[in-house]
């Protein structure tokens, strides 16, 4: 096994330059220290931008800079400040993070950021491309960089490559607002493994992967033609003992040792014994909802003025993103809205509300987690939110309560924490007297199953399983149920065709040996696929067999007069040498005046969908439909007809994006052998792409070659990647070279 390859916007040390020297810290942030267990050793490779733009970057710095990243295991993408004004700034936090956060009118569709997105995301694809080699695992994060992974895919096929989201996937209806949206989804496809914080994110992704490139979707796998690839949740842990570790170590400091911040919030507990200290910690993000909770609060205190002077609410905003404006109106807000609270408010013994705009170090950190008696966590939106865990890793006696937004993906794994919409103030002011006033055993009961989860859970466990599902999909991939056709095995089989005394072929039509259209009258044979067809069927010693679901009318008028052999609606009528169509088999067609209607109804109430009438079966396609919705009804239909076909000799078959009601006597693996019985054949050859193809599978006997066209599960031998591929390997055939 290779090296792991690491690619975020940012690498995990922070450069700093000063009179002339430079060091390099490694950052303390939860994605860095989730990967520890990942980023080890000399077997992997960080990949990032170093947070100096190329304007910043002294020129004689340059080797030590790289040097000293080396040091950590990690290599820079360099980036000019307009790089960083269109891709970060920009598309990253004008376009992506408000919409995938829900706030539209936020959101900036500007084609200049998106350009500049492209081109800093092929930057980030060529510096991993530059050190990649071939059995290399490559790890990608975030919202940032949604390209790399199918830029890497496309020049390294064979690389694994997965992708992580931090931020939500919002509902198909939000991210189909976007311009660029199916380049975007293009771009994750390239992964092997896409991965979210939740099951919904992961759900809405698979939506929109679904509508809007109309790809198969099976459970929480996407079929592209030649690859798999696995959509899974990981919700992210915290370094638990890194919290519980620093809160233990601060309650064992005694006077001086402990920091400035603690003795005053000391003081403050000394002093006012009663009064409970509630904090909140985020960054400065309009996606946090500062400014609703700082509104709620005051809502709180006229609702039961009683805890007037006996709460106070401890904000901690991290400054971020200061460039971008709506940050800044955000900022300009929020200070407003404390000012006037604390000045309608304060009295000379109380301000409602201590508010800190900056970041706070580690210990200080722990210092208001371990003080505050609630922790009050309202996001609109938020991918996880991390600080909500950190809170309860850090009570050390369990006691302390937790509010969480249920618009948190933390909020699914956190169900013992009270829940709230931040948008409802009745039940803010509710909840936050429920945690005034909950007994010290509610709260250590409920805090101590979040404890137990968050500890087996946690970040590093999170790293272990993407990377061990990774690796999975990898192996996957290689011995999947059906051999790939391979070279060599494709040189075996053209041997053994050449040498056979005589040969039967059966070959699937539609998705084998031409591509889907949504109205199959459409999909007629090309100049082409005639050729091939032709040659093969001119061959001395072959019988060439079109064997198909389709109606007879349709395959006369394409096949007739070319005197192919033919067995259509899965083995009702079958022609030979370009005689007209016989039944194969005896076959009952009363019962589809009673199937009719209730198709029709079904075609009624689904808007896209339409019956094609055959002589002995009646098929309701939709193709053409919402996928989702299609999926619904299909398998609505499905319980209807199976209650009412009861125990009649017909059968329904789930077909690509059809349903098929037919009598139950016939199929294709039941006509290829009636035909296998005909003569002495040496060479047994079938080829299809659905699972009405998988009766041919089935029924033919061992010797025979057959071959799946997808990569479904499947009962044929080899499987080959779709109709470019089946027409090569029939070539090969055709021409015995
Ligand atoms: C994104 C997603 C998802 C905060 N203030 C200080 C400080 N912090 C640390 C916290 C916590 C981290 O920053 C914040 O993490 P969150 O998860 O709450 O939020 P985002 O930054 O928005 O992160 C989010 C996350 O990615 C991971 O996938 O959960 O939903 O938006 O670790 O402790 N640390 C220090 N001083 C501070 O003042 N030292």
């Amino acid at each position: 096994m290779g090296k792991t390859i690491i690619i975020s916007n940012r690498l995990p040390v922070q450069l700093q330059i000063s009179d002339g020297g430079l060091s390099a810290i490694p950052s303390v942030g939860g994605l860095a220290t989730g990967m520890k267990s990942v980023h080890h050793g000399g077997e992997s490779l960080w990949i990032g931008w170093s947070g100096l733009t190329k304007e910043d970057t002294p020129k004689e710095l340059e080797a030590d800079i790289d040097c000293a990243l080396k040091e950590h295991g990690c290599s820079k993408v360099v980036l000019s400040q307009k790089e960083i004004d269109g891709f970060y700034f920009g598309f990253s936090n004008r376009t992506i993070w408000p919409l995938f956060h829900y706030f539209l009118e936020y959101t900036e569709f500007e084609l200049g950021f998106w350009e500049i997105y492209k081109a800093v995301n092929q930057k980030f694809a060529d510096a991993i491309l530059e050190k990649a080699e071939a059995d290399d695992i490559i790890w990608v994060h975030d919202y940032q960089l949604l390209l790399v992974p199918q830029m890497v895919k496309e020049k390294r096929p064979n690389a694994t490559i997965g992708f992580f989201l931090h931020i939500p996937f919002p509902s198909y209806e939000i991210f189909r607002t976007l311009p660029w949206r199916e380049e975007v989804l293009e771009g994750l496809l390239g992964s092997d493994l896409i991965g979210f914080h939740t099951y919904d994110y992961e759900r809405h992704f698979l939506s929109s992967v679904r509508r809007l490139l109309g790809l198969d979707v099976s459970f929480n796998d996407v079929y592209l033609e030649n690859r798999v690839i696995k959509v899974d949740s990981f919700p992210m842990g915290i370094d638990y003992n890194k919290f519980h570790t620093a809160a233990l170590k601060s309650s064992a400091l005694k006077g001086k040792e402990r920091t400035d911040l603690q003795r005053k919030l000391d003081n403050h507990k000394k002093s006012a014994p009663d009064t409970k200290l509630i904090v909140s910690i985020d960054r400065l993000d309009y996606s946090k909802g500062i400014a609703k909770r700082i509104n709620a609060f005051e809502y709180f205190l006229n609702k039961y003025p009683e805890y007037k002077e006996r709460v106070r609410l401890i904000i901690l905003a991290v400054p971020s993103r200061a460039n971008v404006p709506q940050y800044q109106l955000l900022k300009r807000e929020i200070d407003e809205l404390v000012g006037r609270i604390n000045g309608e408010l304060s009295t000379v013994n109380w301000t409602p509300i201590w508010y800190f705009y900056r970041s706070l170090p580690f210990s200080n950190l722990i210092d208001l987690y371990t003080s505050s008696d609630i922790a009050w966590l309202t996001p609109l939106r938020d991918g996880m939110n991390l600080v909500a865990k950190e809170y309860i890793a850090t009570r050390i006696d369990k006691t302390g309560v937790l509010i969480l937004s249920e618009m948190a993906g933390s909020a699914y794994e956190m169900n013992e924490a009270l829940l709230i919409n931040p948008n409802n103030f009745e039940e803010q002011a509710d909840t936050l007297k429920k945690a005034i006033t909950m007994p010290k055993e509610e709260q250590m009961a409920r805090n101590m199953f979040l404890q137990n989860r968050l500890k087996r859970y946690n970040v590093e466990v999170w790293a272990n399983e993407f990377m061990d599902s990774l690796k999975r999909q990898r192996k996957g991939s290689d011995d999947f149920v059906s051999q790939k056709l391979n070279p060599t095995i494709l040189n075996g089989l053209q041997k053994d065709y050449v040498s056979a005394k005589k040969r039967l072929l059966f070959l699937d039509y539609d998705g084998t040996l031409t591509g889907f259209h949504k109205d199959p009258q459409k999909a007629s044979p090309d100049k082409e696929l005639y050729e091939l067809l032709d040659a093969l069927h001119h061959q001395e010693n072959t019988t060439l067999f079109l064997i198909s679901g389709r109606d007879k009318a349709t395959f006369s008028k394409w096949f007739l007069d070319k005197k192919y052999n033919m067995i259509v609606e899965h083995g009702v009528w079958i022609s030979k040498d370009g005689n007209d169509f016989k039944l194969l088999e005896k076959v009952k067609g009363e019962w589809m005046e009673k199937i009719m209607p209730v198709l029709e109804s079904f075609v009624d109430r689904t808007p896209g969908s339409f019956i094609e009438k055959k002589n002995y079966s009646l098929a309701w396609h939709y193709r053409s439909t919402d996928p989702d919705f299609g999926e619904k009804r299909a398998n609505e239909l499905n319980t209807v007809l199976t209650s009412l076909i009861g125990n009649d000799d017909i059968s329904v078959l789930n077909g690509n994006k059809v349903m098929e009601v037919k009598s139950s006597n016939v199929n294709k693996g039941r006509a290829a052998v009636r035909m296998l019985g005909e003569d002495n054949y040496d060479f047994v050859f079938a080829i299809g792409d659905d699972w009405t193809d998988e009766f041919m599978f089935q029924d033919l006997p061992q010797t025979a070659i057959t071959v799946k066209v997808g990569l479904k599960k499947t009962q044929a031998r080899y499987h080959v990647e779709g109709v470019p591929k089946v027409r090569e390997l029939l070539k090969k055939f055709s021409t015995g070279t």
